[in-house]
């Protein structure tokens, strides 16, 4: 049994930071960064028949064109996501009364629709991208036993390329849902490895006032290629959605509208335009199965 120190409910029986019961969440499911893109995306649905809230975490599950489809916010940072997927997976495969793990697991459907930085110059602003890998730089998923779903050898090459420093973290890579991937995927999206860092500032090599650990590491990585993929994109969500969808059995796809573009030093004219798009694009994928 998972003791109610571990595994906190609410009074009302919801998991602690998602305030959601079983019967609240679709098995597929979309992650936004920012609270305020839940309801851009959930207005174009038929019905919502629940909304909750509690800190960043908000979520709405409706139909769209007759399909469930639950949208919530999981705010920035990889941190935020071990919660978001660990309390996810509580609501699907243990049953929170005896506080066991089910028999039968069941595989949620996650994507993410988020905002990003392009490193590579033809990658430009208003662009999107769909992560075949997830890189990550933060050491969160490294709490967990994870020889069964990292890449190691494309951490190695990385690790190498970059001269990366031991002190701060083996990083770790892992795959998209090949299953999603599929439904997704056509000629207007750009794929690649998208590096998923801890912080915005220092660890995506912003200098503002604090002098960085390797100034050269944007550039090593607009330049690493590993089986001729290379890093197309910098953000703070995607390669811990993938590290732990993959431990737990659930099938994961990141997609991002390239708001900047780090390599030319451009902001997109008009973000939430891309974003936009990228919602309409992603719900007729999703509604069209
Ligand atoms: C940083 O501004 C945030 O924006 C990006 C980053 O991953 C980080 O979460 O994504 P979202 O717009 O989805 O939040």
């Amino acid at each position: 049994m998972i003791q109610s120190s571990e595994l906190i409910l609410n009074p009302d029986g919801s998991v602690y930071h998602l305030n959601l019961r079983p019967e609240h969440i679709a098995h597929d499911i979309i992650f936004v960064g920012d609270q305020n893109r839940v309801e851009k995306i959930t207005q174009f649905f038929d019905s919502i028949e629940y909304s909750t809230q509690k800190r960043e975490f908000k979520t709405q599950t409706g139909i769209y064109k007759g399909k469930r489809i639950s949208v919530m916010s999981t705010g920035i940072g990889p941190d935020n996501i071990d919660i978001v997927i660990n309390e996810l997976d509580a609501l699907v495969n243990i049953d929170l009364e005896t506080r066991q793990p089910k028999e039968e697991l069941t595989s949620l459907n996650i994507i993410r629709i988020g905002t990003s930085g392009s490193l590579q110059e033809n990658i430009p602003v208003d662009s999107f991208v769909l992560s075949k890998f997830g890189l990550g730089l933060d050491n969160m998923l490294r709490s967990y036993l994870i020889d069964n779903v990292s890449i190691t050898e494309m951490e190695d090459a990385f690790v190498q390329h970059t001269n990366w420093d031991p002190k701060k973290g083996k990083p770790y890579v892992t795959a998209c849902s090949e299953k999603l991937e599929k439904l997704i995927e056509s000629d207007r999206i750009h794929k690649g490895i998208t590096a998923t860092a801890g912080g915005f500032y220092g660890p995506q090599g912003r200098v503002l006032r604090l002098n960085i650990q390797d100034e050269e590491l944007n550039n090593k990585m607009d330049n690493f290629s590993f089986n001729d993929t290379k890093i197309t994109n910098l953000e703070m969500e995607t390669a811990a959605i993938y590290g732990l969808s993959a431990l737990l059995g659930h099938n994961a796809l990141s997609l991002n509208a390239i708001i900047a573009n780090r390599a030319s030093g451009t902001f997109s004219s008009d973000p939430y335009k891309a974003v936009d798009e990228l919602i309409a694009y992603t719900l007729d994928k999703l509604a069209a199965r």
